[in-house]
């Protein structure tokens, strides 16, 4: 078999093959996973899970991102995230899901390996030079406000287009606040002001190749979100979250096969399997 080139990040070994990264949510209201882990220990302990799960990278985050949702305070989010940031790291990869660059630099400094910032550097003007100084990998995500009103900014002339420039801005941007390109990846956003019902979301994962073009590696969260939702929906109610998985390993499987370098997914048993089964798809001639 031949092995699959993927465009190199700081600290994240050529793999062959897409990672798989596991949701933690240390949230009482996250969509789908909120309150389930807001306890430490238990947090700890589905962490630990997801590595015994497979998973590559554990997704440590202590503010609540789904439509709707209010600002954390500060104090509040590095309370939740830090003593779990810490026990996982010491167990293998972690990365810190904020928006705030103090708790990046207390994640860090406490052994997170990267930043996954869903604002892409534009919550807080201090995010890009930290990551900067601190020199580990950076998930740069198409956003376009705060989950409070967010879907009210889902208009797009032509979405993948204006996602991939609004991207691209930002890509230079974080450049020019000292990022190196090897630090970069790229997301597309999913579920962030897109519409579950208009497309959105499809049409970028259908197109990935469009933000690929941009020459960073691209990392897909698509897992359990309102647009598979609405696909699955029964008798115009939305199929529940957690009733979401299989469709969510299906996307998984496509963007893996279309080169996607990461997926973040919340229950990640098949996820595993279904990027060894995309890489040997890519690597046949
Ligand atoms: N989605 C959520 C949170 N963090 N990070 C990245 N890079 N990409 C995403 O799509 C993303 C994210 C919201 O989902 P959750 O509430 O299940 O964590």
């Amino acid at each position: 078999m031949t092995s699959v080139e993927f465009p190199y990040v700081v600290g994240f070994p050529d793999l062959g093959r897409c990672r798989v990264m596991g949701v933690l949510n240390v949230t009482p209201d996250s969509f789908s996973d909120g309150g389930r882990y807001f306890d430490h220990a238990r947090a700890i302990e589905h962490g630990l899970e997801l590595f015994a799960a497979g998973v590559d990278i554990v997704d440590v985050g202590g503010e609540s991102t789904r439509p709707g949702a209010l600002r954390v305070d500060p104090a509040e989010e590095l309370r939740r995230v830090l003593p779990v940031v810490t026990a996982l790291s010491r167990e293998g990869a972690v990365s810190i899901d904020t928006m705030n660059s103090e708790i990046a630099r207390r994640a860090v400094d406490a052994g997170a390996v990267l930043v996954n910032d869903v604002s892409g550097g534009l919550a807080d003007p201090k995010m890009a030079s930290f990551v900067a100084s601190s020199g580990v990998a950076y998930v740069v995500m198409h956003w376009r406000g705060h989950s409070a009103d967010m879907q009210t900014r889902a208009q797009y002339t032509d979405v993948v287009a204006d996602v991939r420039r609004e991207l691209s801005m930002r890509i230079d941007a974080v450049l020019d606040d000292g990022v190196s390109i090897s630090q970069i990846v790229l997301d597309p956003g999913i579920g962030f002001a897109k519409k579950p019902g208009a497309g959105h979301n499809w049409a970028l994962l259908k197109h990935l190749d469009a933000i690929a073009s941009l020459g960073r590696p691209v990392l897909v969260g698509a897992s359990r979100k309102a647009f598979l939702g609405h696909l699955l929906a029964a008798d115009d109610a939305p199929r529940p979250p957690e009733e979401r998985d299989a469709a969510s390993t299906a996307v998984t499987a496509l963007v893996a096969a279309a080169g996607a370098w990461c997926v973040r997914v919340h229950s990640p048993v098949s996820d595993v399997d279904a990027v060894r089964v995309a890489a040997r798809w890519r690597a046949q001639g």
